[in-house]
């Protein structure tokens, strides 16, 4: 054999060995998606409608199962997202104020009363906020795709109606697994105990805590006021947006125009699945309220006057928090929401 047409050979069978190894061509038969709760829920809902637009558009070619009670960390939430970065979890629909542990920046939505509205949930989700803590998540080892929306997280008790931080003195309250709740709280006069949402659910029913805070959604359909939490107060006091996001080695394995498809169903589910979150609590008259008497839930609506009192007492932890998130993300924040189209 000639040198020429021996390199010939010789280029032609590497060809073949890699394209042979190729980890491009390997897609896993079935793709874990985590979430916390399951489709009776918004938050749910969101993710199965983007595994169904990901498995049509994709004539099957990445099929996605879901995994509510982020049962893929035993219930652990705020593991989810350093499962995600260890490809234990293939993909999630999560709730920034369980990444916050692993990714600080997520806290900033967290600072009590930081965002007065709907409005202003969009102008951070939607800005240059929005880009910065994608970059964030992304630089922690995961990527993300699209916003969607827990909600206002509002607070419920079995004991007495809250209209002044005073009502809330050493009553016990659950919260979720990040020191700003705990801060929070006790700023509130109020004993915060941290817990996942799995062991909140049968500590409410025992009464072993009083109240938790949590939106609507979510109230309603795990049947809180079968449980005794029938007081509510509307106080808007922080919302949590979900993110859809993918670990980046299962990222990386698709092909282009399979990550485009990916990343649009995620961009329209979190579209629909925000509309979800926000329905019956959007509408000037906000319907879900009269359909909370009916369970007979007392609902507390604050003047301005009642709820700046909150506003005050939290205060100081806004303050703090605003240095430990880092001051001029919070800045950004705060005049994304000043400038808000409402
Ligand atoms: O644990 C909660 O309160 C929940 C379900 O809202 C979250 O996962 C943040």
């Amino acid at each position: 054999m000639k040198v020429r047409s021996f390199l010939k050979f010789a280029l032609a069978a590497t060809a073949l060995a890699a394209s042979a190894m190729a980890p491009a061509q390997t897609y896993k038969p079935e793709y874990k998606m985590s979430l916390v709760v399951g489709t009776a829920f918004p938050w749910g809902k969101g993710g199965e409608l983007w595994a169904d637009k990901v498995r049509e558009r994709t004539q099957g070619r990445i099929n996605i199962k879901l995994y509510p009670g982020v049962s893929l960390v035993q219930g652990d939430q705020t593991r989810e997202f350093t499962a995600l970065r260890q490809g234990v979890i293939d993909m999630a629909v999560g709730s920034t104020i369980n990444w916050s542990p692993q990714v600080k920046q997520l806290n900033l939505f967290s600072m009590p009363f930081l965002m007065p509205d709907y409005a202003a949930v969009d102008a951070l989700t939607h800005g240059d906020v929005g880009r910065d803590l994608f970059k964030a998540i992304d630089q922690a080892g995961v990527l993300p795709l699209a916003w969607g929306e827990n909600g206002y997280r509002e607070i419920s008790n079995s004991k007495q109606e809250i209209r002044k931080p005073e009502d809330l003195k050493g009553m016990k309250i659950r919260v979720v697994g990040s020191p700003l709740f705990l801060d929070t709280f006790t700023a509130l006069g109020a004993n915060p105990t941290q817990m996942s949402w799995a062991d909140a659910q049968p500590a409410l029913a025992s009464k072993a805590v009083d109240g938790q805070e949590n939106p609507l959604s979510i109230f309603i359909a795990s049947k809180l006021p079968t449980v005794g939490q029938k007081y509510l107060t509307m106080w808007g006091y922080i919302a949590d947006p979900l993110i859809y996001v993918v670990n980046k080695e299962v990222w990386a394995s698709w092909t282009p125009a399979d990550q485009a498809i990916v990343r649009q169903a995620a961009l329209d589910a979190a579209k629909e699945q925000v509309a979800l979150s926000r329905k019956g609590l959007a509408e000037a008259d906000k319907p879900l309220l009269k359909e909370l008497g009916g369970m007979g839930v007392t609902v507390t609506q604050l003047s301005p006057a009642e709820r700046e009192a909150f506003v005050k007492a939290t205060r100081p932890v806004y303050d703090k928090w605003k240095t430990q998130i880092g001051a001029d993300l919070v800045t950004t924040a705060e005049k994304s929401i000043a400038a808000r189209k409402r």
